[in-house]
């Protein structure tokens, strides 16, 4: 009877531990074949940063921008009527057609408030630091 007990707690002790040895058994690592190994991207920075505003639903996004000296802006028109890019100073000033784009380079530091003549309701701000 006594040896009894023993196998039946031996027996139980040994599916435990197959258990548990299969639980704790790692998934095997299959490396994925095709992908190199390196996938950081190319650390060469743009020579001059590129920002673009949106004219979408007359309006200027984003209204504000504030960015570095050098920086040029891309303004994209996504209505289907035609607005402008006119500076309050008349330091620049671009009309832009349907999916036109209007380009302006910031090459001086100050605060550029700019609107569209055809709407005049639409006011953007460029803050150049
Ligand atoms: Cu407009």
């Amino acid at each position: 009877m006594k040896n009894r007990m023993l196998l039946i707690v031996l027996s139980l002790i040994s599916v435990v531990a197959i258990l548990f040895a299969s639980c704790g058994k790692p998934a095997p690592v299959t490396p994925s074949p095709g992908l190199p190994e390196d996938l950081t991207p190319d650390a060469t920075p743009p020579t001059e940063p590129v920002t673009e505003v949106d004219i979408e639903g007359f309006a200027f996004k984003p209204e504000t921008l504030t960015i570095p000296v050098g920086t040029t802006i891309t303004w994209h028109n996504k209505d289907s009527v035609p607005h402008t890019v006119t500076s309050r100073e008349n330091t620049f000033d671009g009309g832009v057609s349907y999916n036109d784009t209007y380009t302006y380079t910031f090459k001086q530091r100050g605060t550029f408030e700019y609107f569209c003549t055809i709407h005049p309701f639409m006011e953007g701000k460029v803050v150049v630091e």
